[in-house]
Parts: C-alpha cells; structure tokens; sequence
C-alpha cells in the first residue's frame, strides 16, 4: 500500500544483512588467524574448517514472531543474536576449548552467552560449544558492536548434527509412524559420536606423549 515505506524498509534490511556479513567476516578472519599461527606452532590445524551462514529472512521473521516482536531492523539487532552464525569445526574435543579461550581473551570481544552442550548435551544427544559474542565492526559511519553466535564442534558432532537437522526438518516426521523408534537411534549413535571422539581425544593424548601435539 506505500511503496516508499516499503522500498525504505528494505533498504534498511539489505543494509543490516551486509553488516551481518561483514561481522561474519571479521570473526572469521579472526579465526583463521588463530588457526595459522597455532599450526606453526605445533604443525597441526585445531580449525578442520569453517561454515559461515547469515539466517535467512524467512527464519529471522518466524523468530521474531515466536518471540512476540514485529520484523523490524531495531528488533534484529536487539532481540537477534545468531542472524550471522559461525560454525567451526575441529578435529578433537581439547581442540574446541582452545580455540574458545583464544577467541574469548581477544579484548575486543565481549562473551555475552556461553552453552556448554559438550559438558552438558541435550537430551536429544546434541552436542556443540555455543558462544554468543559482540565485536566491533567499522562502518563509515563509525563503530558498531554487531552480534554473532559461534558454534564450535567436532567433526563427529557436526556429521550427527547435520544429519539429526536434515531429518528433524522433514515435514511431519514428528507424526510419523516409527517417530520414537528414530528419536532413540539418533540418540544411540550420539552415544557412539561421543565414544569416537573421547577415543580420538584420547589417542591424541597418547600420542602427545611423545611429541607435542
Ligand atoms: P539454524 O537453522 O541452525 O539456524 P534460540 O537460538 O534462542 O532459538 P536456543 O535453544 O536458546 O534457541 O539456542 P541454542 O540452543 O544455542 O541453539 C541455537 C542453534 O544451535 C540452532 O539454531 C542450531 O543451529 C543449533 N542446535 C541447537 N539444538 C540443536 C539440535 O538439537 N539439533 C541440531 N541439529 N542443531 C541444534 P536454529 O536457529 O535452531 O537453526
């Protein structure tokens, strides 16, 4: 019905998804850098890789109406935190806490949530490191503290992860026949993640023994 107003507020949206994108960048930048200097140090990545997604708009407005907000740019900023998401993958659980502390003790960063769901998984058998930062990004128009949600994992917890969101997000599998069946699998082989990856962590252990690892 008003076309300027709309025309407005999508400039507005475009505009704060390209901040989004440049936060990803900065905190991703970060990560790398982490990353290279540590496997000069010990010849060895902690990072297996990095995803990096901004939440699409369909997903950023069905989260702002469970949480009783209209779509507005305001209401992303403030109410938002994981519209720009990191995912970094490592290949041993000691791994992710390293990369944690490295990135938590940069004084430009400030922690505002940590979910520890290694120490403490859900009960559906997730596992993951959760972070939600702020970080200064520069703009022309001057300092912006952006927010972003890290999630740290394995890759045997992202391989489960990936996998239990592929199948969570059939439509109506939750009325299918055989539903409480799936749920207890996926829950058996969370199970057996965790047992490769405290084996792997304790292989890595051993071998550390003898050299630095
Ligand atoms: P997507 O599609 O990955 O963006 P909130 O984020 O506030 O709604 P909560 O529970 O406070 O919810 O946040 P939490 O627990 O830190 O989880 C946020 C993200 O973690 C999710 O984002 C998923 O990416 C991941 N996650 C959490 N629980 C599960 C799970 O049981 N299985 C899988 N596969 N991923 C999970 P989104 O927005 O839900 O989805």
């Amino acid at each position: 019905p008003d076309p300027e107003r709309f025309i407005k507020n999508a400039a507005k949206f475009s505009d704060l998804m390209m901040m989004y994108r440049c936060t990803i960048r900065e905190l991703q930048t970060k990560l790398e850098v982490l990353n290279d200097e540590f496997s000069i140090e010990n010849k060895r990545n902690p990072i297996s890789f990095i995803k990096t997604r901004v939440k699409k708009p369909e997903s950023i407005y069905r989260k702002l109406q469970k949480l009783g907000y209209e779509f507005s740019a305001e209401n992303i900023q403030e109410q938002l935190n994981d519209v720009a998401g990191i995912r970094v993958v490592c290949a041993f659980i000691d791994d992710i806490y390293t990369v944690a502390d490295l990135l938590a003790s940069q004084d430009d960063i400030k922690i505002l949530q940590i979910k520890d769901y290694i120490k403490n998984p859900k009960p559906n058998g997730y596992r993951s490191y959760h972070m939600i930062v702020e970080v200064p990004v520069f703009f022309s128009r001057g300092k912006t503290p952006m927010r972003a949600e890290i999630q740290i994992r394995t890759n045997g917890m992202d391989f489960w992860a990936t996998l239990e969101h592929q199948l969570r997000y059939k439509k109506g599998i939750e009325e299918m026949e055989g539903y409480d069946q799936i749920s207890a699998e996926l829950l058996e082989s969370a199970h057996a993640m965790i047992e490769m990856d405290n084996e792997m962590q304790h292989i890595k252990d051993m071998i550390g023994q003898f050299h630095d690892l």
